[in-house]
């Protein structure tokens, strides 16, 4: 049976920081479970299977079965389902959240933390796989369990149309299509195999053209693998890396997750890198096109991208720059002495590739670059170190659940979820009934904040300092995050203030100070906070963002919850030293909420671009504005933030968004106009916060009952649609979401609308 494992090493090629603290990782021991637990995981898999078209998101039960054995629970609290016509009283909203804290605690890890399944996106796997089955490593590295899993997951997404979405609950693109298919070609299915599956798949492609129609990072990986020619590449010259910083297009300037996913492509552009032909490589040839391989049109697929795929269209000057460097330059670079250039430029860029590798222990900063790395490695020196140090951190991006093995979009959300449960218990005021889990969280916050800057001249690596950071996951994976940082300051200034007795000792000052540091040192020119550095460029190179299905991913642009995030832990940290740096403090908060009430939406909302969608950006909009003392009464930003929440308020009660929002940037409630739990957590929220209690409490009375019926028997909330989202187009799962949300809004709702009534 499979078994999760937390802050565990167990390779001689790990290296940490901190004993792994925060590392999930998945483990097949064919020796463990007994039969009638190993048939409790069949039943949750088929499950997720016959109703796979309807529920796309699973719910971690392989982690909930091994948890409740762990941790069991006897909660001895009744159920309770509110009818049309009664309000929650105190007392029911004091026994959901007893249900519902009593139960996520038992889900919490032994370091702290709460494991989950960051997957969502579709299109990273196949990287890891291509790369493995270049590399000769797929069946030393993946046993045939996880290969199993792996394929199990794939078929367990697939649209019914045949093809496969950019994320689970997306729609049939080329790029996923393309990409899973072959995928599970590599993973030894036959053409015609998974009983029909694979014919439909190749159906769906070959309707939509052909692979000439994936998008440009799909072409890349299909030229790697050998199955789509180089020519039929727009260019990604490596040279990039050799001009002088001050040109705005240095990538050194870009979003660092732009600038870490095409260093590597740049690498392997460069030298036009292409894996053994195989068997499988040459028969795919032939099944992803329409035509014959060596009739193709390959300087004619350069720009070809099916319309299912098409989010960030190529404006014409793009077309241009492509066309001139592919005619002109490249013939130029790959030929002496030009290639004397190449070979500089390729040096530098597998410098900056080994940088990355050591100073994220070889996590690297995302899954893209990761197995991107691990391939340039091998490309340098199949026997070398770094790749053997690649190997064991594949898996700890690998996340199973009951719809299988996938891989995540980063190696967890562990620092970010444990700082909002932190937040969200406190604020229940059930501090002393769940203490124990308090203390462990603070552990787990406490070990994850980043102590170094990254080694050598920063400046010359383009990294920003770290040392105080907070990651988004673990302390080894170590980049700094603007709001991680807020987050985790914020968490450790509420826990500071409660006795060390329940929660363990505060956070030293000095390591405030350095978190206090690193958000001063990443605000804007113009007030607005960025995510990991500041923003270094202009928001014109996007016009050169060849990612068909991501937008605004060039640049680190500003954001309403990065801004809002640090507003608040600066206050919060003024409050309890204010002698310390106090002007920079001031200033500081003073010009991020000009800019979080100048980017307010005309409508009153706020747009959220790492979770779905206004009803995520709202809340942290009113939020920033409520902690610098603002108020309903005076703030006009405030009011129309709480009359655009009220306007899309259910008619039932809540609030349930949709992942349209996010692509549209239009308002969008789900299907069917169903309330989800999440949604209805933020919103509810932002009103309290903003005194709606005061006002009318009739839409949080409504809203604290659909989360109480919401609740499941176990004490948990369901769930439901996925709510993360990145790059305006992908999704992302947040699991720990709703649990934390529902429990963090009805504490707020219990104590700041009903009690504070009751108390009047
Ligand atoms: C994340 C995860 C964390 C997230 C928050 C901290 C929640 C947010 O407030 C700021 C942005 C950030 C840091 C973020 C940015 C984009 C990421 C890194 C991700 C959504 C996780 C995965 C995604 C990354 C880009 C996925 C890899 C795909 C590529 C297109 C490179």
């Amino acid at each position: 049976m499979w078994r999760l494992k937390i802050a565990e090493g167990g390779s001689p090629w790990l290296r940490t920081t901190n004993n792994h603290v925060g590392r999930q990782v998945w483990e097949y021991d064919p020796d463990l479970g007994t039969p009638e637990e190993i048939a409790e995981v069949e039943k949750a898999r088929e499950a997720f299977r016959k109703n796979r078209f309807k529920m796309k998101h699973s719910s971690d039960l392989l982690m909930r079965l091994q948890y409740a054995k762990l941790n069991p629970l006897e909660l001895n609290l009744p159920i309770i389902k509110l009818e049309d016509h009664e309000d929650a009283s105190e007392e029911v909203v004091l026994s959901s959240l007893r249900r519902a804290i009593g139960r996520y605690s038992t889900l919490q890890t032994h370091d702290g933390h709460w494991a989950g399944d960051y997957g969502g996106p579709m299109f990273l796997m196949p990287g890891l796989i291509i790369v493995l089955h270049i590399t000769g490593a797929i069946n030393t590295a993946l046993s045939s369990e996880h290969q199993w899993e792996i394929r199990r997951y794939l078929y367990n997404h697939q649209n019914e149309d045949g093809g496969w979405g950019l994320h689970i609950e997306g729609p049939s693109t080329m790029f996923g299509s393309t990409l899973t298919y072959v995928t599970l070609r590599l993973l030894g299915e036959a053409a015609d195999g998974g009983d029909g599956a694979m014919e439909k798949a190749r159906k769906w492609i070959l309707d939509h053209g052909g692979a000439t129609f994936i998008t440009s990072w799909g072409k890349m990986w299909l030229s790697v693998l050998g199955v789509f020619d180089w020519s039929g590449n727009n260019p990604l010259p490596p040279e990039i890396w050799l001009l002088p910083y001050i040109l705005p297009i240095h990538p050194g300037r870009m979003w660092c997750h732009c600038r870490m996913v095409y260093l590597p492509m740049s690498y392997i552009y460069g030298k036009r890198f292409i894996g053994p032909i195989t068997p499988t490589v040459l028969s795919l040839r032939k099944e992803l096109y329409n035509l014959p391989y060596d009739q193709i049109d390959w300087n004619k697929a350069r720009n070809e991208c099916a319309k299912e795929d098409l989010y960030y269209p190529h404006p014409l000057v793009q077309d241009i720059l492509w066309a001139t460097l592919h005619k002109f330059v490249e013939p130029v670079l790959m030929h002496r002495p030009g290639s004397k250039l190449r070979q500089k430029a390729l040096d530098t860029a597998i410098q900056h590739i080994h940088y990355e590798d050591e100073n994220t222990r070889y996590v690297c900063i995302g899954p893209v670059n990761k197995v991107l790395n691990m391939l340039c490695c091998w490309i340098e020196d199949p026997n070398s170190e770094a790749f053997k140090l690649h190997i064991p951190r594949i898996f700890d991006y690998l996340w199973l659940a009951e719809d299988g093995m996938k891989m995540q979009g980063y190696n967890g959300s562990q620092l970010w979820d444990t700082a909002f449960t932190a937040q969200a218990i406190v604020a229940t005021n059930l501090i002393g009934e769940y203490g124990p889990t308090l203390k462990l969280a603070h552990e787990y916050i406490k070990n994850t904040q980043v102590r170094d800057d990254c080694p050598g001249d920063l400046n010359y690596w383009y990294r920003h300092i770290s040392k105080g950071a907070w990651p988004f996951s673990t302390a080894d994976h170590g980049w700094p995050i603007s709001d991680c940082t807020a987050e985790g300051l914020k968490a450790s200034l509420l826990l500071s203030k409660i006795s060390p007795e329940i929660v363990g000792d505060p956070v030293e000052a000095r390591k405030l100070y350095d978190a206090v540091n690193v958000i001063l040192s990443l605000m804007n020119e113009n007030g607005g906070f960025a995510t990991y550095e500041l923003t270094r460029s202009y928001a014109w190179m996007e016009l050169i963002n060849p990612a068909e299905t991501f937008g605004d991913i060039v640049i680190d642009y500003p954001y309403v919850e990065c801004t809002s995030a640090a507003i608040q832990a600066l206050i919060s940290f003024r409050r309890l030293y204010p002698g310390h740096r106090k002007e920079e403090i001031d200033s500081c908060i003073k010009k991020a909420t000009d800019f979080v009430e100048k980017i307010q939406e005309p409508n009153g909302s706020w747009y959220g671009s790492w979770a779905v969608c206004f009803t995520y950006g709202t809340w942290f909009g009113v939020k920033g504005l409520i902690a610098t003392g603002r108020t309903y009464e005076n703030s006009s930003c405030i009011r129309k933030a709480c009359d655009f929440l009220l306007s899309k308020e259910l008619p039932s009660g809540g609030w349930g968004e949709s992942y349209l929002s996010c692509q549209d940037k239009v308002y969008t409630n789900l299907e069917g106009n169903r309330p989800h739990a999440v949604n209805t957590g933020w919103a509810m929220l932002a009103l309290i916060d903003a005194g709606q209690a005061e006002r009318d409490p009739k839409p949080l009375h409504r809203a604290a009952k659909v989360l109480i019926n919401l609740q499941m028997e176990n004490g948990e909330f369901p769930q439901q649609e996925i709510m993360g989202v990145f790059n305006r187009n992908c999704m992302i799962s947040y699991s720990q979401y709703r649990n934390i949300f529902p429990i963090w809004a009805l504490g707020e709702y219990r104590c700041r609308v009903l009690l504070a009534n009751k108390n009047k």
